[in-house]
């Protein structure tokens, strides 16, 4: 399945009314989001599900891949697009089995001996942070820039940078090879969630000041479309022209 982490969304639906919530995916989503993942932490299994199959629906429309936060059944259950695990969650190369190839599987990374085992377990991409302190509750520490770097260098699939990212302050990542860059509040509680998204896209896009040339190939055929990194084995690249792959 194909992909884009260029702006990865993380909702957040603490303190919003279920139209409200909705109101403000679709907001994002027409400011440009590339991906979405659905975060809920304390929902029931069959709240997590209700809510999901509304987000995915949202997300069809705008063609957004839509990943689930934390739940394998959650995922195959709405047939959403991906799923996305932590260090406290089943183990990636379990979850790659229960989901088949052809499902986006997300994992968090803080070390580079992390990033190479979920990698090898089947992650077709990682999220790495915090970049700065966050104000959204999660349990997690500080992940120096230089750290990034060498996660980036340590392994052939993408990598998204999360953590106190907004707009403003993407300029520290510069000259890092990341594929894409992840934000809970700074799109989620903005006051116009699609002028925050349209907004940290442009700048992330200055940022990397180039376009797409290469899809890259994870453990299982899962592309990255926006992405091309330093790796040069033939086996992870595909060379992309006028929208044929080869
Ligand atoms: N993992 C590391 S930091 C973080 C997660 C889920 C939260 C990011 O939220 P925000 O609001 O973009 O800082
Ligand atoms: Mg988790």
């Amino acid at each position: 399945m194909e992909f884009n982490s260029e702006l990865y969304f993380i909702t957040d639906s603490t303190g919003y009314e279920l139209e409200e919530f909705l109101a403000r995916v679709e907001d994002a989503l027409k400011g440009g989001v590339t991906m979405l993942q659905l975060r809920e932490k304390q929902k029931t299994t069959r709240a997590y599900m209700e809510l999901a199959g509304k987000v995915h629906q949202i997300c069809r429309d705008y063609k957004v891949p839509l990943i689930i936060d934390d739940r394998v059944d959650v995922m195959l259950a709405i047939g959403a697009e991906g799923v996305h695990l932590g260090a406290e969650d089943m183990p990636l190369w379990i979850a790659r089995k229960l989901i088949g190839p052809d499902k986006i599987l997300g994992a968090t990374a803080k070390t580079v001996e992390a990033a190479k085992s979920a990698y090898e377990a089947g992650a077709d991409y990682l999220g790495v942070g915090a970049i700065f302190p966050t104000t959204t509750k999660v349990k997690t520490v500080l992940t120096s820039l230089e750290t990034l770097d060498a996660i980036c260098k340590a392994v052939p699939i993408p990598v998204n940078a999360i953590g106190g990212l907004h707009a403003e302050n993407l300029d520290v990542l510069n000259g890092i090879d990341i594929a894409g860059v992840c934000a809970v509040s700074g799109i989620m509680h903005a006051e116009s969630p699609r002028k925050a998204a349209e907004k940290m896209r442009k700048r992330f896009r200055g940022l990397k000041n180039e376009t797409s040339e290469y899809f890259e190939i994870g453990n299982h055929g899962n592309v990255c479309s926006n992405w091309r990194s330093n790796f040069t084995d033939s086996s992870y690249r595909r060379y992309v022209s006028d929208g044929a792959s080869y």
